[in-house]
């Protein structure tokens, strides 16, 4: 090294910062080079094939779910819908790691997680269909309300996870977000609360190579959402979203890891939207088809068909039978869906504080005497005359 003679004072001997050292070695949280994958490899014979056949028919059931909601957004039966055809294996794995006890934190795009988690296929499109509130009670299921303000989900994971680990409760939260959420503070103060207080908690951030019309190049220089990770001193996993073995297996780890307290996991699946970003958009504006079909090529289902047929675990008759179940479950969905629900207008004002605030209250009391002359006018004049305004 030059040492800098200055003219009149002791010679400058460049030294490093004392006492610095890195706070956390970096080398064992970088992610892989490449998506980590199972279908197709050695790695598959590790497997259970018991799992595997668990999570093929839950796919296929999801990917009908999918067109089945897409459907009644054009009946008109449901206000808008955010399909997840391409990432069933993300959803589906991201649902059947977790334990009854722990929770789960989804994006709007997340119904098909919530619905494998078991909550009610029409419970889980309340909300999509513009009726009341989150339409299911969180506690009841451990499934936080479906989030569409961006990444807002993930800082309410991290507090209730810290707040189990400090109430002593086995208790996991896992908590979704898309590529485009990556990009929001909330983000940025979630994964670095998680890791300074190792919070048990599994970040899935689904790249599905856009949010809406802006693909993933325009949206982060980082070499990959999963290093974003090491920033913040947690471990980053690069895993394929379409192979729903290695998202069962990694997610499985991840939520290991935090139960056992070893603090939180970035886990960046590589996937993609196959559908527009909901009914309301026309991706055919932003994004060529010969893309599509590169993805089309590697389909989750199409996966873990290929697998589980070239091993002898699944024939025509069991190929059959998961889309038998799932045209049950789809017809059940379109009957339920049909059928107009009953709605009380003062419900606006349940579930928003747990003491009412006094502008409220006079709203409320407002719109309730609005309600009994409505009814009283019914009752005069018959059920028509006031819907016809006459
Ligand atoms: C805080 C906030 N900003 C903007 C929006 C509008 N918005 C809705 S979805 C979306 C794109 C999100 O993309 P991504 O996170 O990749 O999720 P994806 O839709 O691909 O699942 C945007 C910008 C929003 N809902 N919330
Ligand atoms: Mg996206």
């Amino acid at each position: 090294m030059t040492v800098q003679e200055l003219p009149g004072a002791a010679a400058y001997r460049p030294t490093p910062p004392p006492a610095w050292k890195p706070l956390t070695d970096p080398a064992p949280l970088l992610p892989d080079p490449e998506p980590y994958r199972v279908l197709g490899t050695d790695a598959a014979a590790d497997a259970d094939p018991d799992l595997l056949l668990r999570l093929y028919a839950e796919l296929v059931r999801g990917r009908r779910y999918n067109a089945q909601a897409t459907a009644l957004t054009k009946q008109g039966r449901l206000a808008v819908y955010p399909s997840s055809t391409g990432q069933e294996a993300c959803e589906i794995a991201a649902a059947l790691v977790l334990e009854e006890r722990d929770w789960l934190f989804p994006s709007y795009r997340d119904t098909l997680a919530a619905v494998a988690r078991g909550l009610d296929p029409v419970e889980a499109l309340t909300l999509l269909r513009g009726d009341r509130h989150t339409g299911y009670d969180p506690r009841e299921h451990r499934i936080a309300p479906l989030c569409t303000p961006l990444a807002t989900q993930l800082p309410h994971a991290v507090g209730l996870a810290h707040a189990a680990r400090l109430k002593g409760d086995d208790v996991v939260a896992l908590a979704m977000v898309g590529d485009g959420g990556t990009s929001e503070g909330d983000f940025h103060e979630a994964l670095n609360f998680a890791a300074v207080w190792r919070a048990p908690v599994v970040f899935l951030v689904q790249n599905n190579g856009f949010a809406i019309s802006v693909p993933l190049a325009k949206q982060t220089a980082a070499p990959s959402l999963a290093h974003k990770a090491v920033g913040y001193g947690m471990p980053g996993r690069l895993v394929d979203g379409n192979d729903a073995a290695a998202m069962h297996q990694v997610l499985g780890e991840a939520v290991a890891r935090a139960r056992s307290g070893g603090g939180p996991t970035l886990v960046e699946a590589v996937t993609y939207r196959m559908d527009a970003h909901t009914n309301a958009d026309d991706a055919t504006r932003y994004r060529v088809d010969s893309e599509v079909e590169t993805w089309r090529a590697h389909d989750p289902i199409q996966l873990l068909e290929r697998e589980l047929t070239g091993r002898g675990l699944l024939g025509d008759g069991g190929i059959e039978e998961a889309r038998e179940a799932a045209e049950r479950m789809a017809a059940a969905l379109r009957e339920r869906m049909n059928a107009d629900p009953v709605l009380d207008p003062m419900d606006l004002f349940s579930h928003v504080y747990v003491e009412q605030t006094a502008q409220l209250r006079e709203q409320a009391a407002r719109l309730r005497v609005e309600l009994e002359a409505e009814q009283d006018q019914q009752d005069q004049h018959g059920h028509d005359d006031v819907e016809d305004g006459r």
